[in-house]
């Protein structure tokens, strides 16, 4: 069992990310029964959805003439064009059957705003709102957060970032998490920004 005053925050494992869903990860099914395990060591167990209404602003769909993967620039924040993905109430944005939920304290949502995207579990991308994360944490007297899921190189990075500037012990593990890798080696630059962050890269079999 993991010290009190810490919680595992799971990202994102929706089955739109893992196999067959429309924004799959590589080998993302390979880290379901990783969240299980590990969910039986902490106290406070916590789930992230990324979950976006029909229209949002992320999908190329909403944008007629471009494609999946493109770049576009909306005031001055640059947004990739994704394919629709964790639409809120389908099947895909639904959590992967074989997660086991009743660990599971509490489940924030992100992305329902269609004109911002929301990469990390505490704020928008362009941190002007909050996801209710961050004092939810502050209430339950958590000091250290131990982060797993999918995205290594979208989500799983940016709420680990944000986890340190709030002041967070943050944990990151490493053979846990799984990279979109639209770019080789995204993950691995994804790792190294985190350490420099001072975010602490650690493996399933410390705990
Ligand atoms: C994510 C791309 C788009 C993620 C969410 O969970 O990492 N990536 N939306
Ligand atoms: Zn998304």
């Amino acid at each position: 069992m993991i010290k009190d005053q810490s919680a595992l925050i799971l990202i994102d494992l929706q089955n739109d990310f893992c196999s067959k869903g429309s924004l799959e990860v590589p080998d993302a099914d390979a880290i379901i029964p990783l969240a299980n395990r590990l969910s039986g060591c902490f106290d406070l167990v916590v789930a992230t959805k990324d979950w976006h209404p029909k229209d949002h602003l992320c999908f190329a769909s909403n944008h007629p003439g471009k494609k999946v993967n493109e770049i576009i620039t909306i005031g001055d924040i640059k947004q990739i064009l994704w394919p629709d993905h964790c639409i809120q109430e389908t099947k895909g944005s639904e959590f992967h059957p074989d997660l086991n939920t009743a660990p599971i304290n509490k489940i924030f949502y992100k992305g329902s705003n269609k004109n911002i995207d929301s990469y990390s579990a505490f704020f928008d991308n362009a941190h002007l709102s909050e996801t209710g994360l961050a004092s939810y944490l502050h209430e339950q007297g958590i000091k250290d957060v131990h982060m797993m899921g999918l995205a290594t190189d979208y989500c799983v990075k940016y709420s680990c970032l944000d986890a340190v500037r709030l002041g967070f012990n943050t944990y990151v593990i490493k053979d846990a998490c799984r990279g979109v890798n639209l770019k080789e080696e995204d993950s691995a630059k994804a790792f190294e920004e985190m350490s420099r962050e001072g975010v602490k890269i650690v493996n399933i079999s410390e705990y």
